[in-house]
C-alpha cells in the first residue's frame, strides 16, 4: 500500500520503458555480427560525391535502442584523401566541434580523380576502400553489421592477417601494435606509471598500416569513449571500432608505395601543421616536483652551471603555489620578489623559465581569491547535471574546472595569466607547462568532493620548514637541500599508485540515456567514466555533454592557453607543454609523455612513445621524463637516459615529489653522459631544428621509424628501440639493464659514425657494439646525407647560435649526399627573413646554394666530407684551397677542409 503510494507517475513511466527495453532485450543479437546492419537505399552518385540513405535492416539492440535512418555522405577531398561520413540521418547527433578540431579545406574533387575508389554493397550496407593503382582493398567491411544504436556504434574491417598497425595512441605498447587479443581503449586518464594496454592522457584515433604495396592511414574523427579491439579472426586482422557516441566519421588517406612518411603528410593535412616551437625549447630543461623553495630552485640552476652543464630552462611544479592554488604563490616559501630575482637572473644569463598551471581551481569562496572570484563572477565554471557548479578534488581539495565551452573563458584565462605572469609585477615565465587536464580529479566514482578533500591530504602539508626570506641565492656554493644519492645500483621497485558550426549542434539532454553508466562499458583502466574525472552527465555552456566531450578537454585548455601565452607577447612563438591531447593538438603545444617510472622498461618504451607523438600524431615536440618520473633512479639508468633524452625533441629531466634526487649533476657519471650527450644534440640542434621546421610545413617527421626510411625491409617494420633523429641520424640506444652491450639492427646501406666518422657497411643485419660506455651512444649518420653542425656546442642555444658551422658530407653508395638547412630568429611568429639553404653533392663537388636572408653571423669553419682519401687538391669557388688547409684523418678516411668563409652566400667545393 505505501509503496504503491510513492509510486510517482515519473517512476511509472520509468517501469514502462524498462517493460519495453524487456521486449528490445528478448529481440536484441546477441554478438554485432547477428545484426542486420543497414540497407542503402537512395544512393546518388555524381561525379564529386556519392550520397545514401542507410535504413535498418532488422532490429539490432545490443546496448539500447538503434537509430533507424542513417546517411552515409563519400567526398573526394583531395586525390589522396577519401571522407567517409555516416552519421544519423536526422543530423542531431553529437559530432567533434570545429572550434576544436578545424574541418581540413576539401578541394572537392571528382571521383575519377582520386587515389581511393570507395565500393559498396546495398544489402546489408558494407563499404570497401580501395587504392587504384593497385587495387589493394584498404579498408573492408564486408560480412561484419555495421551498429549504430544511441550510445553505441560498432564497425569492423578485415586487414591482412597479423597487420601492421601503428598509432592509435596515447598507449605504451610497442610502437607496432599487438594484432591479436588487442584492445585499445580512448578515455583520457591521469595514468600514473603508463601501464602497457591501458588508456593514457591523450586521444589520436589514427592508425597507419603498412604492407609490403605500401603504407596508408585511417583517421576516425570521433571523440567519444571507444575501443578499438584488434584479432585474428578466420586468417584476418578483425580491427573493430565500437565507440558510445558520435558518429563515424572517416579519413582515409592513401600513403604511398614507396615512402611511408606521405601520409604523415597527407595527415596533417587533416590534423593540422604543428606549431613551431621557440629555438630555445630545444635546449635542455630541468623540472621536479618537490623543489620546496626559491633557494633550492636557484641551486639547481648555479649547480648545473658550476658542474659545466647547459641548462637553458628551470622548471618549478605545484610546490611554487600556496595551497595548490592555480595564480597564487606561497609568500613563504616562493615570494615572488625573490622568484623574480630568479627570473633575472636566468634571463640574463640567456636561460628560461616555466611553472606549471592546472585546469581546475581551488572552490574558495569568500577569500579574495581572483581566480575563482572572477570565475564565479564570469559563470565560467563548469556545472553539473543540477545545474549547480560541478566540485571534483584535486591538490587544493575542492575544485572547479573551467569550462572551455564557455565564450567568456578565454577573456578570464587570458587574464589570469595576464595578471599573474606580468613581467613587471608577477612571474614574468617564458614557457608553460599544464597538466591533469584529462580532466583529472582524484575524486573516486560516486564522487562525494567535500568527504574526499577531508579524507586529508589536500593540499598536502609542506614537509620543510620555511627558507630565510632573505637568504643569499647564486653564490657559487654547491650547496643542497636534499642529500646526494649514493653512487650504488639498487633494485628499483615499483610503486603503483592507488587511487588515483558543428559547434553550435549541441544536442539537448536525452533523459532516456544512461551519461554516466553506459550499456556498453569501455574498457577505461579507471573504472566507471567518471571515475577520476569530471562526471560525464556535466552540461557545459553550449550545451554540449562532458560525456561527448571528454576527451576534447586537454586539447581546449591547451587552445585557450597558447592564446593566453601569445596575448601576453604577442608576436611570440610559445612553448607550451601539456599532458592530455586530443588529434590536432600539436598545431598549439608540444606534449610529455606522463608519469612514467625509473624502470629501464619505460626507459626503453620512451623511444615508441615518441614515434607515435611525432610520426603519426603530428605533436613532434614529445618527450618522456628523462630519468624517470616515479620510483627512484639509479646512476646506470639515468646515464643511459641523459644520452638518450639528448635524442628527444622535447628533452626534460622530471621527478617525482620524495624521489632520489636525479639532476644530472648528481652523479660524476651521469655528469659525462649529459655532457657528451648534450654536445652532440646542441652541434645537431640546426639539423634538427631544420627538420622540425619542415615538419611544421608540410608534416613530414622530424623523428623516424626506421621503416619509414627502410619500407622494403621487413627487418625494420617492428623496430622500436632505435630511430632516426631527423632524417639521417640513426641512434641505437642501449637498451639491456646495466649493460655495457646493445645488439642492434643496421639497414643494408652505408653508415658513418657520428664519432669518429668512420664509414661502416650496414649490411641488413644485426650489429653487436660491447663496449658501450655509460656516457655513450651509439650514433651514424646514414650516408647520403650533408650535415650543417655548429662546429662548437654551447652552454646555452644563445651562445650556440654564435658558433660556426660545420659541413660534414657523408655520401651514399652512389657517391652522393644531400641536406638542407633552415635558420631563423628562433623565437617570431612571423618572419621578417629567412635563411634556407640546401647542399648538393656529387662527383665530389659540393654545390651550396639557397637565400640567406636571415643574417647568421657566423662562419663556415670548414667542410669534412667522409668516406675519401684523397687529399685534393681542393678548389673553392674554383680557387685552389691551400694545402696547409687540408687534412686527412686515414684512420677514419675523411677529408676536412678548412675554409674559413662567412656563412653568406652559395659556393661551391670540389676536389680539383
Ligand atoms: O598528481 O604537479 O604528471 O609531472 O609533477 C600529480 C605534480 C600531479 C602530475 C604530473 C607530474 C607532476 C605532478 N602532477
Amino acid at each position: 500500500m505505501t509503496t504503491l503510494k510513492r509510486l510517482s507517475f515519473l517512476s511509472l513511466l520509468q517501469l514502462c520503458v524498462l517493460a519495453t527495453q524487456d521486449v528490445q532485450l528478448a529481440q536484441r543479437a546477441a554478438t554485432p555480427d547477428d545484426c542486420a546492419g543497414y540497407n542503402a537505399r537512395n544512393v546518388h552518385q555524381t561525379a564529386h560525391s556519392l550520397t545514401a540513405d542507410l535504413v535498418l535492416a532488422g532490429a539490432c539492440a545490443l546496448y539500447g535502442e538503434d537509430i533507424p535512418n542513417l546517411k552515409l555522405t563519400v567526398s573526394y577531398e583531395d586525390s589522396s584523401r577519401l571522407h567517409v561520413k555516416i552519421a544519423d540521418a536526422a543530423g542531431k547527433r553529437y559530432q567533434v566541434p570545429e572550434s576544436v578540431f578545424p574541418r581540413p579545406k576539401s578541394a572537392n574533387l571528382l571521383a575519377v580523380q582520386s587515389e581511393l575508389e570507395f565500393k559498396y554493397k546495398t544489402a546489408p550496407f558494407s563499404f570497401q576502400v580501395i587504392r587504384k593503382a593497385d587495387k589493394e582493398v584498404l579498408f573492408d567491411t564486408t560480412g561484419h553489421a555495421l551498429v549504430f544504436e544511441q550510445q553505441y556504434i560498432r564497425l569492423q574491417t578485415s586487414l591482412p592477417p597479423s597487420a601492421n598497425i601503428y598509432g592509435l595512441g596515447e598507449h605504451t605498447n610497442t610502437f607496432r601494435l599487438p594484432s591479436n587479443n588487442f584492445t585499445r581503449t580512448f578515455w583520457n586518464r591521469d595514468a600514473y606509471g603508463v601501464a602497457e594496454g591501458t588508456n593514457l592522457y591523450s586521444t589520436h584515433p589514427i592508425y597507419f598500416e603498412h604492407r609490403t604495396t605500401g603504407t596508408h592511414g585511417v583517421f576516425l574523427l570521433n571523440s567519444n569513449g571507444i575501443d578499438v579491439k584488434i584479432n585474428q579472426v578466420n586468417g584476418k586482422t578483425a580491427l573493430e571500432y565500437n565507440a558510445i557516441g558520435g558518429i563515424f566519421d572517416f579519413y582515409f588517406l592513401s600513403g604511398s608505395k614507396k615512402d611511408p612518411s606521405e601520409v604523415s603528410r597527407q595527415y596533417a593535412k587533416v590534423a593540422g601543421l604543428p606549431a613551431e616551437v621557440p629555438y630555445w625549447g630545444f635546449g635542455f630543461h630541468q623540472c621536479r616536483y618537490g623543489y620546496q623553495n626559491f633557494v633550492e630552485v636557484a641551486d639547481v640552476v648555479a649547480n648545473y652551471s658550476k658542474a659545466g652543464i647547459p641548462l637553458e630552462t628551470m622548471w618549478t611544479d605545484i610546490d611554487y603555489m600556496k595551497d595548490r592554488w592555480v595564480f597564487t604563490n606561497d609568500p613563504q616559501y616562493f615570494p615572488t620578489n625573490r622568484v623574480q630575482e630568479i627570473i633575472h637572473y636566468l634571463h640574463a644569463h640567456d636561460q628560461h623559465y616555466i611553472v606549471m598551471v592546472d585546469p581546475a581551481v581551488a572552490a574558495q569562496p569568500n577569500k579574495g581569491y581572483g581566480a575563482y572570484d572572477n570565475g564565479v563572477k564570469d559563470g565560467i565554471f563548469l556545472k553539473g547535471s543540477d545545474g549547480n557548479l560541478f566540485h571534483g578534488v584535486v591538490w587544493p581539495g575542492v575544485t572547479v574546472y573551467p569550462d572551455w565551452f564557455n565564450p567568456k573563458t578565454q577573456s578570464y584565462w587570458t587574464n589570469e595569466f595576464k595578471t599573474f605572469f606580468d613581467p613587471k609585477s608577477g612571474w614574468d615565465i617564458d614557457g608553460l607547462w599544464i597538466d591533469m587536464n584529462e580532466a583529472a580529479s582524484f575524486c573516486p566514482y560516486p564522487c562525494d568532493p567535500e568527504a574526499t578533500a577531508a579524507s586529508g591530504g589536500f593540499p598536502p602539508n609542506r614537509t620543510t620548514p620555511p627558507p630565510d626570506p632573505n637568504a643569499p641565492i647564486f653564490t657559487d656554493v654547491k650547496r643542497s637541500a636534499m642529500p646526494l644519492p649514493e653512487s650504488v645500483y639498487t633494485d628499483v621497485e615499483i610503486v603503483e599508485r592507488e587511487d588515483v558550426s558543428i559547434d553550435a549542434r549541441a544536442p539537448a539532454i536525452n533523459a532516456s540515456l544512461n551519461y554516466l553508466e553506459p550499456p556498453y562499458a569501455i574498457a577505461n583502466a579507471a573504472g566507471a567514466l567518471s571515475a577520476s574525472t569530471v562526471y560525464t552527465d556535466a552540461v557545459h555552456s553550449n550545451g554540449l555533454i562532458e560525456y561527448d566531450v571528454h576527451n576534447l578537454y586537454g586539447t581546449m585548455m591547451s587552445i585557450a592557453s597558447q592564446k593566453a601565452m601569445e596575448a601576453r607577447r604577442p608576436g611570440l612563438r610559445t612553448l607550451i607543454i601539456t599532458r592530455s591531447t586530443f588529434a590536432g593538438a600539436g598545431a598549439k603545444v608540444g606534449k610529455w609523455l606522463g608519469d612514467n617510472l625509473s624502470t629501464w622498461w619505460h626507459y626503453r618504451n620512451s623511444v615508441a612513445g615518441v614515434l607515435g607523438f611525432n610520426a603519426i600524431y603530428q605533436v613532434p615536440m614529445v618527450g618522456p621524463d628523462t630519468c624517470g618520473f616515479g620510483a627512484d633512479t639509479t646512476e646506470f639508468l639515468c646515464s643511459r637516459w641523459a644520452t638518450l633524452g639528448a635524442f628527444y625533441p622535447f628533452y626534460r629531466n622530471h621527478n617525482q615529489d620524495g624521489q632520489r634526487p636525479q639532476e644530472f649533476y648528481r652523479w660524476p657519471l651521469v655528469t659525462a653522459a649529459a655532457k657528451n650527450a648534450l654536445d652532440i644534440r646542441y652541434r645537431l640542434l640546426d639539423y634538427f631544428n631544420t627538420a622540425l621546421h619542415a615538419q611544421t610545413v608540410d608534416g613530414s617527421p622530424s623523428w623516424n621509424p626506421l621503416f619509414f626510411k627502410y619500407p622494403a625491409d621487413k627487418n625494420t617494420w617492428g623496430i622500436d628501440t632505435q630511430f632516426f633523429f631527423g632524417d639521417s641520424i640513426l641512434v641505437s640506444p642501449v637498451v639491456e639493464e646495466n649493460s655495457t652491450s646493445v645488439t642492434f639492427y643496421l639497414p643494408k646501406d652505408k653508415f658513418y659514425d657520428f664519432k669518429t666518422f668512420a664509414p661502416i657497411e650496414g649490411k641488413g643485419a644485426n650489429v653487436t657494439l660491447n663496449d658501450v660506455a655509460f656516457t655513450d651512444i651509439p650514433v651514424y649518420i646514414r650516408g647520403g646525407t650533408v650535415l650543417p653542425l655548429r662546429a662548437k656546442s654551447a652552454m646555452t642555444t644563445t651562445a650556440l647560435r654564435k658558433n660556426d658551422f660545420q659541413i660534414v658530407v657523408a655520401p651514399a653508395a652512389d657517391g652522393t649526399a644531400s641536406g638542407k638547412l633552415y635558420v631563423d630568429d628562433g623565437v617570431s611568429l612571423k618572419q621578417k627573413a629567412t635563411t634556407e639553404v640546401s647542399f648538393k653533392y656529387a662527383k665530389g663537388r659540393l654545390t651550396v646554394t639557397g637565400h640567406f636572408g636571415y643574417k647568421l653571423g657566423v662562419k663556415i669553419s670548414s667542410v669534412t666530407v667522409l668516406g675519401v682519401k684523397s687529399s685534393g687538391p681542393y678548389k673553392l669557388d674554383g680557387k685552389a684551397v691551400a694545402k696547409t688547409s687540408v687534412a686527412v684523418n686515414a684512420a677514419s678516411q675523411s677529408v676536412d677542409v678548412k675554409i674559413g668563409i662567412p656563412f653568406t652566400k652559395p659556393f661551391t667545393l670540389s676536389v680539383a
